[in-house]
């Protein structure tokens, strides 16, 4: 007979890798549980995203009322939120308010990137390295990195030698910059950079906008929200919230599901002209579903708005240059804009078109093209980032026999529900790559997310089970299950961060489709989650480590 060895007690039950919104919900629930937990944070503060991207124009794309908790409704009665969408530093405000509300901040530790995170076989826990030098140890390790926190630069000689300011909108400083009278330079035309042009064209000296492929993108509508508006909103949250659970997005919009081609033209038409002046998403997500998976009925909502954008911008040559011809309307993400358009009708705003002549290398006093040089004060990349994975890639996470995450994706993206990595016991992504949360209303998703997990945790904890995995099996089913969702979009054709196409990053360029986002919407995603809960967590295999001690010296 042998007695069973008690093992070793590791620093944490769970740590939570960083403090953005994700972050925050996480570790809300850990703590009203008592756990003992900690969150890891590499930024200076909590808020993730909103802590970051300070850059002018910042805002959300979502309602702020559908975008903010729904977990309180305390919290829910007593924020104010000033506009429909909310700017970055409103949004920070908001989610530090939170992080005071529930005393979160003292589960936090920020200026701490971990480096590495290593599966201890023998402990049963896994060992991350922290930058501050120290090694912690946790049984249970949460990735909510965030989708878009890995800021991506292009791969231009010279970079290093402008004798200006120049930074990625990521990392625009905390200290106002001022840009009057400045020669600005903006790289890029995504949803950050359409923000930026926007909010700065009548704030700078001279603005140049260089172009590489144009983006579909459409009025936000923006409106101030006042004490009897916040009084509708809140009288309206039950059933604000039980909608954005019904809708594929998560939002208010619920898509038109009448046939594209039995509404008549007339009438399409005059559905447009509507979303077309009302605020948010409404134009992209509550249009006809076969805006996103047939060629005919895209091509003609996008000709729809291509005229939008002749209308709009006075110089014809300007407005051509504007409008997309690789990719129709909603198959990327759609930036939504506020005067974005109009920007380029003021005298002091510049459109480089770089299929004329791509950029060749930075100098010392701006930036050269196979055509020209052109001198500048500032220069703002607004390139992108690599997202979903990037910011796992950056940590050298290892799960059993040593395998590393990083070259287990590059070979092909695999999870299951987003949540679970096969070979990479008890670790947790309650928004991960492959989750429901990337393709809809972000923190809808993370609420689902997080719940999940929280209740995955609680029936191990009282089950006594202290390893978790899931069976190779069950990962396959569901990136099968992923892959094939990208079939029938037309998305899966475009160059967007949504098929994992990033050209400043090794690998990610041109060519071959990563599959990061489930585009089944929110309702199936949670009918999926659900469905493995209720089948007593089908395909994952649990277990003790105290048993299995026992096993081994018996
Ligand atoms: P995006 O949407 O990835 O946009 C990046 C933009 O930068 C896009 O217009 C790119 O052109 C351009 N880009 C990137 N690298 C280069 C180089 N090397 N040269 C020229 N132009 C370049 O990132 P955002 O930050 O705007 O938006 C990210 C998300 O934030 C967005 O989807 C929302 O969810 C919020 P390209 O199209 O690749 O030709």
């Amino acid at each position: 007979m042998s007695q069973t060895q008690s093992p070793p007690t590791p620093d944490y039950e769970v740590i939570v890798i960083g403090a953005g919104v994700a972050g925050i919900y996480q570790i809300k629930r850990l703590a009203d549980l008592g756990v003992n937990a900690t969150v890891l944070e590499a930024a200076g503060g909590l808020g993730g995203t909103w802590y970051n991207n300070r850059y002018p124009g910042a805002r959300f794309d979502s309602e702020s009322y559908t975008y903010g908790y729904s977990f309180s409704k305390e919290l829910l009665e007593e924020w104010h939120w000033k506009e429909a969408f909310s700017g970055q530093p409103e949004n920070l405000r908001y989610l530090n308010h939170v992080g005071d509300k529930f005393d979160l901040h003292k589960y936090m530790q920020f200026n701490c990137r971990v480096d590495a995170a290593h599966w201890d076989e023998d402990q049963n826990f896994w060992r991350l390295s922290v930058s501050d030098g120290r090694t912690l140890t946790c049984r249970f390790v949460i990735m909510a990195l965030g989708l878009l926190s890995i800021p991506t630069l292009p791969r231009l000689e010279g970079m290093a030698d402008f004798k200006g300011r120049s930074f990625h909108t990521f990392d625009w400083p905390h200290e106002p910059v001022d840009l009057s009278d400045k020669k600005v330079a903006i790289i890029g035309t995504g949803a950050t950079a359409i923000q930026v042009i926007g909010e700065i064209a009548d704030k700078v000296g001279e603005l140049t906008v260089f172009q590489r492929r144009p983006n579909w993108c459409a009025p936000l509508n923006n409106y101030d929200v006042d004490d009897a508006e916040m009084d509708r909103i809140r009288k309206r949250y039950d059933e604000i919230f039980e909608t954005c659970l019904r809708t594929p997005g998560g939002f208010e919009h619920e898509p038109d599901r009448r046939g594209f081609f039995e509404v008549p033209r007339e009438e399409r038409i005059a559905m447009w002209d509507r979303l077309y002046e009302e605020p948010g998403f409404g134009i992209w997500l509550q249009n006809f579903r076969e805006i996103f998976t047939d060629e005919d009925a895209n091509a003609e909502f996008s000709e729809y708005i291509a005229d939008r954008i002749r209308q709009r911008v006075e110089d014809p040559e300007t407005a051509e240059k504007l409008i997309p011809r690789d990719h129709g309307f909603g198959v990327q993400r759609v930036p939504l804009e506020t005067n974005y358009l109009e920007a380029y009708n003021r005298p002091n705003v510049h459109l480089v078109d770089l299929n004329d002549g791509p950029l060749e290398r930075v100098t010392e006093t701006g930036l050269r093209t196979t055509n020209a040089d052109y001198d500048f004060d500032v220069i703002i990349y607004a390139t992108g980032f690599d997202a979903m994975t990037g910011a796992h890639d950056r940590i050298d996470i290892r799960g059993v026999g040593g395998e590393r995450l990083r070259d287990k994706w590059r070979e092909r993206i695999s999870t299951c529900l987003g949540v679970f990595i096969h070979g990479y016991p008890n670790l947790l992504m309650p928004n991960g790559p492959q989750s429901g949360s990337a393709s809809t209303n972000y923190p809808r998703g993370i609420e689902t997310g997080v719940d999940w997990c929280m209740d995955f945790l609680e029936h191990l904890w009282a089950h006594g089970y202290d390893r978790a995995e899931v069976t190779a099996a069950e990962a396959e089913r569901w990136t099968k299950h992923v892959e094939q969702m990208y079939e029938v979009m037309l998305m899966r054709k475009a160059k967007s961060w949504f098929t994992g196409y990033n050209s400043n990053v090794e690998g990610h360029e041109e060519g071959t489709i990563r599959y990061l986002v489930y585009n089944g919407g929110m309702p199936k995603y949670r009918k999926a989650l659900n469905d493995v809960a209720e089948a007593g967590y089908k395909g994952i295999t649990f277990s003790n480590s105290a048993d299995s001690i026992a096993e081994k010296i018996a």
